[in-house]
């Protein structure tokens, strides 16, 4: 009966990045350490909005559709583990400003349309791993996945039969 779905935006990270990151981890964790985000599912959430309705949904892709923010690269070159939330992640130790902005400005926007706001900090990040309760070693620095970003989108998030599945619903460019 439910007519809202549950947004986030976000910055899908490019195919060829997901799939050495995949490998990467299972390199660097063990199997015990945590559950592993699927390839396909490896992004940075720019803001999650929590459930929102179609037509609210439709006035957020509006706003969106006429960001004009330019497009930005970064070093994946940190990585933590956050225990209460379970989360094994990947960030930058430098993220670049127009990161910062964009999803400041989602954000506003996402919150002047009254959605859900997190009542956490922005920390752009990938998330590797969940269910990662326990003490989990992270990989010493030294590593590097530079990234480019040409595109933001908006996503559906369903959790189903056990698995969580995200789907893309609009991508926009951002200037090259
Ligand atoms: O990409 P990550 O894993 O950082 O953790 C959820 C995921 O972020 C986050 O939204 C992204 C897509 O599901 N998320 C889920 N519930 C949330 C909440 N209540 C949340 N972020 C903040 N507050």
């Amino acid at each position: 009966m439910s007519d809202t779905r549950r947004l986030f935006f976000a910055l899908p990270l490019p195919p060829k990045t997901q799939r050495a990151l995949v490998k990467w981890r299972a390199e660097q964790f063990p199997p015990e350490a945590g559950r592993p985000i699927a390839a396909a599912n490896l992004h940075i959430t720019l803001a999650f909005l929590g459930e929102v309705s179609e037509q609210k949904s439709l006035a957020l892709q509006n706003m969106a559709s006429r960001i004009k923010q330019p497009a930005f690269s970064l070093d994946l070159d940190d990585a933590g583990h956050w225990p209460g939330a379970g989360v094994v992640w990947l960030g930058s130790r430098r993220a670049p400003r127009g990161l910062l902005q964009l999803a400041e400005l989602l954000r506003s926007q996402a919150a002047r349309s009254g959605c859900y706001q997190s009542p956490f900090p922005f920390h752009p990040h990938v998330t590797l791993l969940r269910g990662a309760t326990k003490t989990v070693a992270i990989p010493p620095s030294g590593f590097h996945w530079p990234v480019a970003f040409e595109h933001f989108a908006l996503y559906s998030s369903e959790f189903r039969r056990g698995r969580t599945r995200y789907d893309q619903i609009a991508c926009w460019p951002l200037i090259t």
